[in-house]
């Protein structure tokens, strides 16, 4: 086919909204996903994820943060998804932890408003949970979640009402230089060229970039979603979202929202690394019982029958951080990879930062912390 301005390889949670960003500049963008549109394969399914101002592992994404809420509004007034939801945040531990004390920080470095809570505060105000009584939160009341497959469809299809093509089930083989210095993407079922590529492929980003080897590797975890006990007590206007940490380990955890059950993990679940074309997907006893135990403790009004488990990976860089950058042999190749398990709620404002990359070669959005150079 005609030559494209940009090819997109993988059209989930950063690529449809790359594709969009893209196509709203007026270029000709084709996105290529190897799976369905949206699909359960990766990271960005399963019904929520959570959005917080409140940044506990850096103050540096507060600048993006502000962008992707402004980002995400829009894409629902833009296409009448059910996009965004707010339910206020809560992060809380020990005190001396980074969780609380990185998200309090953060809040006031920003100005954000927030309260800082002791466990036993939180408790009496947010019933659903059971917090020891000397723990600290900080409650951040524009906390919420955004909804992942609504947000692909709706960056896909205003990607496509913009002119952008979008194709499904093209798996990507792999991608070359052409002579005049812009590639060419093989596919099984033919090739593609463009001026420049992004590398959107999540999980599977680094099996098309050399300069991401050991830089983006993606591990299994697990969901779980419970019935409550007492439903009335998690749900989106009296439950926020919540990350914690506790001697069992970090976790996370979100209300009932479109699955009979209040929806939590863990954070590294197993320290299972995987190949993503070849790992168990499958959810198991062991899996079920870490996340129950802890549910039980720390949400026992909330932690009744199963109602639902799923896998998906995070893809971690090795200080956890994103990685936003064009590659350092290829300028025309621009990656975004490595978000480590707290990418998703970004994806709006790291459409908007790929598509700058690809588009001009650079950004004005500070992405300084999330360049390449910091692992040379
Ligand atoms: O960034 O809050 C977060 C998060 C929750 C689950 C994984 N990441």
């Amino acid at each position: 086919d005609e030559r494209h301005d940009v090819i997109v390889v993988g059209v989930g949670g950063m690529g449809s909204a790359t594709t969009y960003h893209l196509a709203r500049r007026g270029l000709d963008v084709l996105g290529l996903e190897r799976f369905d549109i949206p699909h359960t394969q990766g990271s960005s399914h399963g019904i929520t994820r959570i959005i917080r101002r409140a940044y506990y592992e850096h103050p540096s994404y507060i600048p993006l943060i502000e962008r992707a809420y402004e980002l995400w509004d829009d894409l629902a007034e833009e296409t009448g998804r059910d996009v965004i939801h707010r339910t206020g945040s809560i992060d809380a531990g020990p005190e001396d932890n980074i969780v609380f004390q990185g998200s309090k920080e953060s809040c006031e470095q920003y100005d954000i408003p927030h309260e800082v809570l002791t466990g036993a505060e939180l408790n009496e105000r947010f019933p659903g949970y059971n917090l020891p009584d000397d723990y600290k939160g900080v409650y951040q009341p524009d906390g919420g979640f955004v909804v992942p497959e609504q947000a692909i469809v709706g960056h896909a299809e205003a990607a496509m009402a913009e002119g952008a093509e979008i194709r499904a089930r093209q798996r990507v083989q792999g991608w070359e230089e052409t002579a005049d210095g812009g590639v060419r993407v093989e596919t099984a079922e033919g090739s593609h060229e463009a001026d420049r590529l992004v590398l959107a492929a999540g999980a599977w980003n680094y099996k098309f970039a050399d300069a991401l080897e050991g830089l983006a590797t993606p591990e299994r975890q697990v969901l779980a979603w419970f019935q409550p006990e007492t439903p009335r007590l998690y749900q989106p206007d009296e439950f926020p979202v919540w990350n914690l940490s506790v001697p069992e380990g970090r976790f996370y955890g979100l209300p009932v929202y479109d699955v009979p059950g209040m929806k939590l993990g863990k954070y590294h679940h197993r320290d299972e690394d995987v190949d993503p074309d070849d790992w168990d997907r499958e959810p198991n006893a062991e899996d079920e019982r870490l996340l129950r135990e802890f549910s039980e403790k720390y949400f026992p009004e909330g932690t009744g029958s199963t109602m639902r488990l799923a896998t998906c990976m995070f893809t971690n860089s090795p200080d956890e951080h994103f990685i936003l950058d064009t590659l350092p042999e290829h300028p025309q190749v621009t990656v975004g990879a490595g978000f480590s398990g707290h990418g998703f709620k970004f994806a709006s404002v790291v459409g908007e930062i790929l598509a700058d990359l690809a588009a001009d070669g650079d950004t004005d959005h500070p992405i300084e912390m999330f360049r390449l150079s910091r692992f040379d």
